[in-house]
């Protein structure tokens, strides 16, 4: 008897797990192709994407505009590296920094690089311009924030999962509760260069922080002469319903962290944006990268930043923001759903735990076509494209509450 051979969807998982290190645990679908809001994995089944790549596929799978300005620079030139001028940087930068009301741009390539970027130039900034002693830098970060995976990154993280093990660790953090004016207030000290907070904090369950909060960081920050840096790398370009989530708040940080969405889902772009006075510290040879701002990069977020100008996705999410919250609120009333919290098109849904843990939703969500990713515990997290559309998003909330109504 022969044996039958096995789903191609089991032989590709199959052969990731023999030979990829098992840093992920990846929900079983082995996705070949995606436009918009769908996915097809290798055996032509659908299903709704409401992850957009953490964000980075805001404006779609497959955006013509994207993939055109990609194919367009592909003919051209893909990598100068910084060592020369290419015709799109200049653009990219100046398009960037107006789009953030700031001055300077500096480019790298993922959201990590950026948030260490931004360390750095706090630190320079702290020395050179506000005249802390040198070695004395201090930066005030929130519990349970998520900034990336590099060593000095992981060192001011408080989940031992992201942390343990990677060790000795990187000084010169404090953290403060997330949420909590009082305490980031008593924090501050003489050599505090500089608070990093997201305005929304993504993996910790999208956590919004209490009216006010923002805003008076901002005020304290102003007062004491440190830099408030926001991580707008998940929370940023289009997701809550305006460019920034720090406008919600009628806040305008000292320094952006961008990143995700700025590459549009078709190249790793990322960046630190800030006025002549911050970012101005740097002088050749003191920070870089390969493939920061290379063409490609550049010419792809010109265009999302082009797409941004338009103002459609920030109204697209913010409308139908509207509607997932008041559509999972339902359901909060109803039971199955403890909590909801959020802001435009994302949104993160406490199970009850009663009901399974957020993994296990998540793969009777994906048995149902429908795509999500678990944050911890009982909580997934809702964040479709923004070109999603009204009946898509109708239709994965009905699977949610079927999936809820047979648990
Ligand atoms: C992973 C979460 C999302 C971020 C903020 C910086 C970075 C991220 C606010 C670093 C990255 C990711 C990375 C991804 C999981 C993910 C995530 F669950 F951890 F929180 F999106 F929800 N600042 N977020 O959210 O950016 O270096 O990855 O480009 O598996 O690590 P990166």
């Amino acid at each position: 008897m022969t044996a039958t051979p096995p789903a191609s969807t089991e032989r590709s998982i199959a052969a990731a797990e023999a030979h990829s290190a098992h840093n992920y645990h990846p929900l079983p679908v082995v996705v070949a192709s995606a436009q918009g809001a769908w996915m097809t994995d290798v055996e032509g089944r659908r299903y709704l994407d409401m992850l957009a790549g953490y964000s980075a596929l805001n404006f779609g799978h497959g955006n013509s505009r994207l993939i055109n300005a990609a194919k367009a620079q592909l003919d051209r030139v893909t990598l100068t590296s910084r060592a020369f001028h290419h015709d799109r940087f200049a653009r990219f930068c100046s398009e960037l920094a107006a789009l953030c009301g700031k001055e300077m741009v500096l480019p790298m390539n993922t959201g990590a690089e950026a948030v260490e970027t931004a360390v750095k130039t706090a630190r320079k900034w702290g020395y050179r311009v506000k005249g802390v002693p040198d070695g004395k830098a201090k930066i005030i970060v929130a519990d349970n924030n998520f900034h990336g995976r590099t060593t000095t990154i992981v060192s001011f993280s408080t989940d031992p999962e992201a942390r343990a093990d990677y060790g000795p660790y990187t000084p010169g953090f404090e953290i403060v509760p997330y949420g909590d004016l009082a305490a980031l207030e008593a924090a501050i000290d003489e050599h505090t260069v500089a608070v990093l907070l997201e305005p929304i904090q993504g993996e910790a369950g999208v956590l919004v922080p209490p009216p006010g909060y923002l805003a008076g960081v901002r005020r304290l920050t102003a007062e004491r002469n440190v830099l408030f840096i926001a991580d707008e790398i998940q929370s940023g370009l289009g997701r809550t319903g305006r460019t920034f989530a720090c406008e919600h708040e009628d806040v305008v940080p000292d320094v952006y962290v961008l990143g995700k969405a700025l590459g549009g889902g078709v190249v790793p772009v990322s960046a630190v944006v800030a006025s002549r006075e911050v970012l101005g510290v740097f002088r050749p040879g003191e920070h870089g990268s390969t493939f920061g701002g290379n063409p490609l990069a550049c010419a792809v977020a010109l265009e999302v930043i082009a797409i941004l100008r338009s103002g459609e996705f920030q109204e697209r999410a913010a409308e139908l923001g509207e509607h997932l919250h008041r559509e999972l609120g339902l359901l909060a009333t109803a039971g199955a759903v403890r909590a909801v919290r959020g802001r435009g098109l994302w949104a993160g849904v406490d199970i009850d735990p009663g009901l399974g843990t957020g993994r296990e939703i998540s793969e009777r969500l994906m048995e149902r076509g429908v795509l999500v990713k678990d944050t911890h515990g009982s909580t997934i997290r809702i964040a479709p494209p923004l070109v999603i559309s009204k009946e898509d998003l109708d239709w994965g909330l009905s699977q949610l509450r079927a999936v809820l109504a047979s648990s």
